[in-house]
């Protein structure tokens, strides 16, 4: 394969020879200089080259003639020829001097940039050779360190681990010697443990025998105790009916004593107002039962400590009869959003929805023991009632407090009312135990609580329009918080009828 200057050298020749033989190609910049450019590889060389020098070849017949001479014999054509050969190998004889000059001159001076440039990369490389073996050296030399390294810490680990495995092996060798005396230890208290099981066997079958004898021995005093307790109930019941009884004559003696004394009034007045007098009679619904009437309806009543007599309606029939009614709702008839005073002094009219008074019925109440009875109707026919064994009124000082004890009855559970302690308000007269005004919200007058679980004196509402109505008549354990229901009545009779 022929070398980079060899070529190079080789191009030049040929283009030296295109030059002289060819047209020229290059670009012309004197008479007598030629350039021209060869591109090898990224480097470039220019030439500049003389323009070879051609004697002028004599004009054909002009030469060897003389002045005067004429006419002249022209040269042969043989001796023009051969002299204009003989000039062309003179210019090439120049031109390969030239030649031989200019290649003397190249290898001259491209050689040593030759061979330098080799050097310089055969040094070149050679050091880089050099730096990759060092690299090379440092990078296992770090490794073989880090592998003595890890090599160190293998070996530690591995005398750390035989020497916890010693440690366990001894522990587990202690472990199991323990095991061994527990196991012993287990297996006595087992042997021991069903010896007391046996005896405790015959230990509980003992108390089993025992038991029972206590246990005929219960019954019997049991038996004995209901018979006595028996005996003392009828013996309660006989000591009840005796204080009654007294109870019950005093009471008509004292009645007695105030109808001596209305007796003597009108005997005194005259015979006029005897017949007025007999109605004063009669402080409540029991007293005119008592007296011989036996039809439910409008009577009038006189009740001591109030100036003027009241109409009242009369059950004769519930339940035994002697029942006054305070309140009656039925057909929303009546306004029950009233004042305090209305609610003291009673409206509405007896024979229909009314409001006996608090007042009266406080007077009532305090003169005798009272039991209240409640009764209420559905818009779905059902009847239920809720009575009370003892029911009082305070005075108006005491804000008509209400008091309850001895609940039964079919109008839910428990009581709707509370038992104790429960003022009475109204819509003027806020004396419940909420910090809003009950009587306000729910309408009426009622012994609110905070606000309670009832309301028999709120807003009448018809069929259909009874549902979901906080302010309507209300009864909680009957027909829940906002049912209003049909019809009330509440009526009370002394408890010694
Ligand atoms: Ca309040």
């Amino acid at each position: 394969m022929p070398s980079g200057p060899a070529m190079l050298l080789g191009s030049f020749l040929l283009m030296v020879a295109t030059t002289t033989v060819a047209q020229p190609r290059g670009q012309k910049v004197s008479r007598s200089r030629w350039i021209h450019r060869i591109q090898q590889g990224q480097c470039s060389y220019t030439f500049v080259l003389p323009e070879p020098c051609l004697p002028e070849p004599e004009p054909f017949g002009s030469s060897n003639s003389l002045p005067g001479d004429s006419p002249a014999d022209p040269p042969p054509l043989g001796d023009w020829r051969s002299q204009r050969v003989r000039q062309l190998e003179k210019v090439l004889e120049n031109n390969t001097l030239w030649l031989q000059k200019l290649e003397r001159y190249i290898q001259m001076n491209l050689k040593p940039e030759l061979t330098q440039a080799q050097q310089h990369m055969v040094q070149n490389q050679t050091a880089t050779v050099l730096e990759l073996g060092s690299n090379l050296l440092n990078q296992t030399t770090t490794q073989a360190h880090k592998l003595t390294n890890v090599e160190a810490q293998v070996l530690n680990q591995t005398s750390r681990m035989k020497a916890q495995l010693l440690e366990a092996s001894l522990s587990t060798n202690k472990l199991e010697k323990q095991l061994l005396l527990q196991g012993i230890e287990l297996h006595q208290l087992q042997t021991r443990n069903s010896a007391l099981e046996t005896r405790v066997l015959t230990l509980e079958t003992q108390q089993q025998a025992e038991l029972d004898d206590i246990r005929d021995e219960k019954e019997r005093l049991q038996h004995l105790l209901g018979r006595q307790s028996g005996a003392l109930a009828g013996l309660e019941r006989s000591l009840r009916a005796a204080s009654s009884n007294s109870s019950l004559l005093q009471r008509q003696q004292r009645q007695l004593l105030e109808s001596v004394q209305r007796l003597v009034q009108v005997v005194a007045q005259g015979p006029a107002s005897a017949i007025k007098a007999a109605e004063q009679m009669f402080q409540d619904c029991a007293e005119i039962q008592r007296s011989g009437a036996n039809a439910s309806g409008t009577y009038t009543i006189h009740v001591a400590n109030v100036t003027k007599p009241r109409k009242v309606f009369c059950d004769l029939e519930t339940s035994g009869g002697g029942w006054t009614l305070i309140q009656r709702r039925e057909n929303g008839s009546v306004n029950f959003q009233r004042n305090w005073k209305d609610y003291k002094q009673g409206f509405g009219d007896p024979a229909g929805e009314y409001w006996l008074g608090n007042e009266l019925v406080h007077q009532l109440t305090s003169r005798a023991t009272y039991s209240l009875r409640v009764e209420l109707r559905d818009w779905e026919g059902n009847e239920v009632y809720a009575q009370y064994e003892h029911f009082q009124l305070g005075s108006e000082g005491q804000l008509y407090r209400l008091s309850l004890s001895g609940y039964s009855g079919s109008a839910g559970r428990q009581s709707s009312l509370v038992l104790q302690g429960t003022n009475f308000s109204t819509a003027d007269a806020d004396n419940d135990n909420c910090h809003c005004k009950c009587a306000q919200m729910l309408s009426g007058g009622w012994w609110f609580d905070a606000c309670g679980l009832s309301n028999l004196n709120g807003n009448y509402y018809s069929l259909h329009q009874h549902m979901r109505k906080l302010n309507g008549i209300r009864w909680h354990y009957f027909k829940g918080p906002s049912y209003s229901l049909r019809a009330t009545r509440m009526m009370i009779r002394p408890v010694d009828l």
